[in-house]
């Protein structure tokens, strides 16, 4: 034994080595993440390396062996612990741990009951390397002049842990451009960065609103209540009530933007079903009607017309401040007698939503695991929105009436990929491969409307509800100006073009109304919230929300969108540039000033509500602050 010669950090090796295989192990057995490519899986195999020569590598400031070696043990014994109770999570809920949900202790009533089925002695194996660790610094004799490491190893060290850090985000940064701004899913964060990586940042996300939280009482709300209350829209009183008690359908179009909407392509119709209902008399057609969301996309629309709030400026308010209390639009229906539901096939975690759907009291989620999705049935992102429109009408069936569903489509998302056999139009020929296939998938998706339509009727669930279909944000980004100029036939997309293109259609169809048509009022999603509940008869004047009525008298013609960017019937303002919306020209700031100011103003109220949790203070039944917090 004597003579074998061990380097001297043996013991730092062999604990970096053996977590590091262990944790890519691990990722391979306990959690399921689908690789797509070579570079993912590379990612994959090194993202828990910087943060374990990190780790690890602190033991080089510890005098002693023994200390050095007793650290090394404990940290060891500690990360274990941190990815095996991920790998229990991960059992029961397909996820991976946030910091709120330890503390939202509701959250283990049901795991606590099968912890029993959750762990089995097998799991001894994930504690592997601290046995091999136990093992190795008991028999790697004792060396001589260990006590001092030479400053400059160390620098050498950590300046080796960075590089591998930096490449592991580069590459990630490559794989998924703005992974840690956007925030988009644990397990998309988890495959790049590394599991531990992943806690680190999800503990600074966490408690960077936690802290804000803390600094909030309720005083905050009472100037934002004055001017929601100020700025309230009185309802029409024809259409108040008019259609209570149907069945409430919402449909999100992932990336639809208005272009298509009665347009064609090389001389194909791009939209026929929807171009129908743009003139169907029993649909009223918003063809002035705008996305506000920001990087949260998707999370974002859902959280707007949810709450009539906007999302943030950073990030994915879905994320952030999931465990936030809110007054949703779902609740308020629960309130109501509905059944609130949202139904889309993917994983329950994508955007955080497993966890803030219970804040915002949606009774259920039907997520990919309520979807029979196939190979042959699903493409890009998942399950077809054809037979995700199928199976979520026979899923609706089944439901108590009335009810409230959400669905959000997916077939038409980045990079707008299709099966042969789905292609029902050429694709366009610019130079953008995005656009050129943009056309076919909404195409398709124009397709999938249609069909849900007929099924509705055919399940017998048209004539009791109303249909709302919306676009979720853009399709198409300003890297395309060119192609979209040559498609527009403009000789450029200027700011003022970009800001009119973030138009989305937006339908509210009602079966038997008789009196639809189109509707070209200046509106957005966050007035989605009090216009359908005041279709179905729900008062919202004690809300704390942002949007208006579009179908009130008083509604106003000004969208303002999440950057600070606004339109009105008259102007548009982006770029830093005032311009007349008729003639596309600069008129001067003084035009858009006082948009400007109270832009910037909504926005900020905005933001305070949800960075301060500040509707935990409200009573949204009075429309009074809770008194011990006034106090
Ligand atoms: C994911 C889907 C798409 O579940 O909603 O999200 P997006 O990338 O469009 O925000
Ligand atoms: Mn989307």
């Amino acid at each position: 034994m004597k003579s074998i010669k061990w380097p001297k950090h043996s013991i730092l090796a062999i604990a970096v080595l053996a977590t590091w295989i262990k944790t890519v192990i691990v990722y391979h057995t306990s959690f399921e993440m689908d690789i797509e490519n070579l570079m993912q899986e590379f990612i994959l195999f090194i993202n828990p390396l910087s943060f374990l020569l990190f780790i690890y590598g602190l033991s080089l400031f510890l005098k002693s062996t023994k200390a050095r070696n007793r650290y090394i043990i404990a940290m060891s014994i500690i990360l274990s612990i941190v990815l095996y109770t991920n790998v229990g999570f991960y059992r029961f809920y397909n996820d991976f741990i946030t910091l709120p949900v330890l503390f939202q202790t509701s959250n283990f009533g049901e795991l606590g009951t099968s912890v029993g089925a959750i762990i089995n002695w097998l799991d001894i194996l994930y504690f592997i390397d601290v046995i091999i660790l136990i093992i190795a610094i008991k028999f790697v004799p004792k060396l001589q002049g260990q006590l001092t490491i030479r400053k400059e190893f160390r620098r050498a060290y950590f300046v080796l842990a960075m590089a591998v850090l930096f490449l592991n985000l580069g590459l990630a940064e490559t794989e998924r451009p703005q992974l840690l701004t956007r925030a988009f899913d644990r397990e998309l964060l988890v495959k790049n960065i590394g599991t531990y990586n992943y806690h680190l940042y999800d503990i600074y996300v966490q408690s960077k609103s936690s802290a804000q939280r803390a600094l909030a009482d309720g005083s905050e709300l009472v100037e934002v209540d004055n001017y929601v209350q100020a700025n309230q829209a009185a309802v029409n009183d024809e259409m108040f009530g008019k259609y209570a008690g149907r069945n409430l359908i919402l449909v999100s179009l992932e990336s639809l933007q208005s272009f298509v909407i009665n347009n064609e392509m090389n001389g194909e119709v791009v939209t026929p079903f929807l171009n129908s209902l743009t003139n169907d008399k029993d649909t009223y057609y918003f063809s002035d009607f705008y996305h506000q969301t920001g990087l949260g996309k998707t999370s974002d629309s859902e959280f707007i017309v949810e709450n009539s709030l906007f999302g943030l400026g950073r990030g994915a308010v879905f994320f952030t401040h999931g465990g936030n209390t809110y007054n949703s639009m779902a609740e308020k229906l629960g309130e109501n007698g509905y059944f609130t539901n949202v139904m889309h096939s993917n994983n329950s975690s994508f955007w955080n939503r497993d966890m803030i759907y219970k804040s915002l009291n949606i009774d259920k989620f039907y997520d990919i695991n309520s979807y029979e999705v196939t190979d042959e049935n699903s493409v890009n992102w998942g399950l077809k929105d054809i037979p995700f429109f199928e199976q979520s009408t026979e899923l609706m069936t089944q439901m108590q009436q009335p009810f409230y569903s959400r669905l959000i489509t997916l077939t038409n998302h980045y990079p707008f990929y299709l099966d042969p056999e789905d292609i029902m139009i050429p694709e366009y020929d610019s130079n953008s491969g995005t656009l050129n296939r943009y056309f076919q998938t909404v195409r398709y998706l124009d397709e999938a409307v249609k069909v849900f339509f007929e099924e509705l009727k055919e399940k017998g669930l048209y004539e009791n509800s109303i249909i709302v279909m919306y676009g979720d944000h853009y399709g198409i980004s300003e890297n395309h100006n060119k192609a979209m100029a040559m498609y527009l036939d403009k000789e450029e997309i200027t700011a003022y073009d970009s800001a009119l293109l973030q138009s989305v259609p937006l339908y509210i169809h009602i079966p038997g109304s008789g009196d639809g048509g189109e509707i070209n009022k200046t509106a957005g999603q966050i007035d989605l919230r009090p216009t359908i509940l005041h279709l179905l008869g729900i008062e919202t004047s004690n809300d704390m929300q942002l949007g208006a009525d579009i179908f009130s008298e008083e509604h106003e013609d000004f969208v303002i969108f999440r950057d600070g960017r606004f339109v009105t019937n008259e102007l548009v303002y982006a770029g830093e540039v005032c311009y007349d919306r008729n003639t596309g020209t600069d008129i001067g700031i003084e035009a858009c000033q006082p948009y400007i100011d109270r832009a910037t103003t909504e926005l900020e109220y905005s933001d305070a509500i949800i960075n301060g949790d500040l509707l935990r203070f409200y009573d949204s039944e009075t429309g009074n602050l809770k008194q011990d917090v006034v106090n």
